[in-house]
């Protein structure tokens, strides 16, 4: 057996620079690059590496290691978890940084590598700079951090660890059901260390989805359920997109009859025209699908977690519940009938299965007539301001749908705004919404933006932000200047955390500490969002009302670069229609008179005295 002498960090850059995805037929590099900040955790090892390598594996720079992460995890959402990116950071506080990423990742099963540098094995230096020292516990490190928020977690102390330590990492980002972060935090000393490689570890190796067939029995009692329910309900979830199963879906539902709702990983999956599509469904549904919810006798969950704003806090479904899903950890919840496989192979055994049968007419008429309802709705909530008053999120909402192109994907996080495009956005090409509403995670949407854009260059992305996410992490739009990612940027102000605002509001608080004005000040900062979009590369205009938005997009979609376009909104309103209760826990003691009666209206609704 031949050898080859590198340091564990060369190994590792060569050996992920040969993991190749087949998807469609099509083979490409599984890994698209290395977002990476230096220090002295990585840079004399990894990024010694990473320089050498550059040809066959691309380094992208950052300014902020969630940031980059954000931007790694949003590839991997937009690649339908068919390719990924590696996240490279120092010890400490840069490994540190990236912690609330990989819990993003975590919740919303997304495929990302973290490679955070690690203190020395030898502990020679002990304690090296940035060390966190654990009085009872030698073994720990800062990256100990990373061990609840990774599917796989391990810690690379010897260099020929990483031959046995890489594939188990590969088979966990590439399997549908274990799919999340992996994370292999890189000792310092070791990342620098020789070892003799066998060659055939280099040996590139293809990887491919793997479609689990669902069990015999498990199929047939669904298509059982299907053909003896009067009122049937399919929720697609996030799983349908990682499947690629939007074609037999829509197949499915057309043949069939039965109604489709989304989640927010869901939706994207079916277009706005589709006739079988109801909307999004939950606490930020649309009435036709809560309608439906509602009514259903038997709801299928298809590739969805059951998240509580899918389910109105386990307040919104009646009826019997099944799960199709390929993950067992999903499969039971909320008491239901579990169907594990593959959502394409599934729906493409339902489909033979129930080949020539439909649903009722008195449900399809019911969905009709809700299905009307919902659209004059549409026009309702999204309608322009009167003379002089600031627009809703809605209004800005549905001026983006309309001023963007036919295959734009709209990235959101946090705030308001990912209620309002759950209900009101229109997908008019798959994949076309992109909404991390899993870690929700203020922050995410510029980062988030820009690994969309690197996904496809060739979709127009439009990140949606409040002016509060975009205080809160927003460094990545200079990356996406310098690396000539053009991102149009529609950010809404409204001086604040409007929704925690109107949050508290409900719950019964006084105006404290969300809005700039409620909060303690001595001066209130007037940020010019314009001039500082500016001061990071990217154009950016202010827009004074609806018709000046719309004229700036047409700019914005021209222009060669990121474009910021501010525009302020009113924070008290948000869209009346559709939505379900959200279970918030509410005091049971307060010396405010609103206070006590919300936990009135608490209890009422906890005792299922109140719908
Ligand atoms: C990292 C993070 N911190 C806190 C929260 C809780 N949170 C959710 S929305 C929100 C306010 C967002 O403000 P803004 O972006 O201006 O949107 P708006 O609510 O005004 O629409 C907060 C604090 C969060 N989701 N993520
Ligand atoms: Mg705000």
């Amino acid at each position: 057996m031949t050898h080859i002498r590198l340091t564990m960090a060369q190994a590792l850059v060569r050996w992920l620079a040969v993991q190749r995805v087949e998807v469609d037929g099509v083979e490409q590099p599984y890994f698209a690059g290395v977002w990476a900040i230096f220090g002295h955790g990585n840079v004399a090892g990894v990024g010694e590496a990473l320089a050498e390598a550059e040809d066959i594996l691309p380094t992208y720079r950052a300014h902020n290691e969630q940031g980059m992460a954000h931007a790694a995890i949003a590839f991997a959402k937009a690649s339908r978890r068919q390719r990924a990116m590696v996240c490279t950071t120092s010890i400490g506080p840069g490994a540190t940084n990236m912690v609330t990423a990989a819990a993003l990742a975590h919740v919303n099963r997304l495929p990302v590598l973290f490679l955070p540098g690690d203190i020395y094995a030898s502990r020679r230096p002990d304690p090296v700079l940035q060390q966190v020292e654990d009085f009872g516990d030698a073994t720990v490190s800062a990256n100990d951090c990373f061990r609840p928020v990774s599917r796989l977690f391990d810690r690379i102390t010897r260099p020929e660890q990483i031959i046995d330590a890489l594939p188990r990492a590969m088979a966990v980002l590439t399997d549908p059901a274990a799919c999340g972060p992996v994370t292999l935090c890189l000792c310092q000393d070791v990342q620098a260390e020789a070892y003799d490689y066998p060659e055939a570890f280099f040996e590139p190796r293809v990887w491919r989805q793997r479609r689990v067939q669902a069990d015999a029995d498990e199929l047939a009692a669904l298509v059982a359920a299907i053909r003896s329910a009067k009122a049937p309900l399919i929720v697609v979830g996030g799983g349908v997109l990682y499947s690629r199963a939007e074609a037999e879906l829509a197949k499915f539902a057309a043949a069939s009859g039965i109604p489709v709702a989304e989640t927010q990983a869901g939706k994207g999956a079916l277009t706005v025209d589709h006739p079988q599509l109801l909307g999004g469904i939950g606490v930020t549904g649309t009435s036709a699908a809560n309608a439906a919810a509602a009514a259903a006798d038997l709801v299928i969950g298809v590739g969805t977690r059951l998240q509580d704003f899918t389910t109105g806090s386990r307040t919104l479904f009646r009826g019997q519940l099944v799960q199709v899903n390929v993950a067992l950890h999903d499969l039971a919840k909320h008491g239901a009938a579990g169907v594990m496989g593959d959502v394409r192979a599934v729906i493409e055994s339902l489909g033979g299965a129930l080949a020539g049968w439909q649903v009722s007419p008195a449900w399809r008429a019911e969905l009709d007539a809700s299905k009307a309802r919902a659209a004059a709705e549409y026009e309702t909530a999204t309608v322009l301001p009167a003379d002089g008053a600031l627009p809703s999120d809605a209004a800005v909402v549905a001026a983006v749908a309309r001023g963007t192109a036919e295959n734009a994907v709209v990235v959101c996080a946090a705030g308001g705004l990912p209620g309002e495009l759950h209900k009101l956005w229109p997908t008019r090409s798959v994949g076309g919404y992109h909404v991390e509403y899993g870690y929700s995670c203020m922050g995410y949407e510029i980062a988030g933006g820009l690994g969309v854009k690197m996904a496809d260059p060739a979709r127009e992305v439009v990140v949606m932000v409040g002016d509060g996410s975009y205080l809160m992490l927003n460094s990545e739009l200079a990356t996406s200047v310098m690396l000539g990612m053009k991102l149009i940027v529609v950010l809404l102000d409204n001086r604040g955390f409007g929704c925690i605002n109107r949050l508290q509001h409900a719950t019964g608080g006084r105006p404290f500490n969300n809005m700039l004005a409620d909060s303690r000040h001595v001066r209130l900062p007037d940020i010019d969002f314009v001039a500082h979009a500016k001061s990071l590369g990217a154009i950016a205009e202010k827009a004074g009302d609806i018709a000046e938005l719309e004229a700036a997009l047409v700019r914005a979609r021209e222009a060669d670069r990121t474009s910021v376009i501010v525009i302020d909104t009113d924070a008290a309103l948000s869209s009346e229609v559709g939505g379900h209760w959200w279970d918030v826990a509410v005091p049971e003691i307060s010396s405010r008179a609103e206070v006590a009666a919300a936990r009135r209206e608490y209890e009422a609704r906890l005792a299922g005295e109140k719908e």
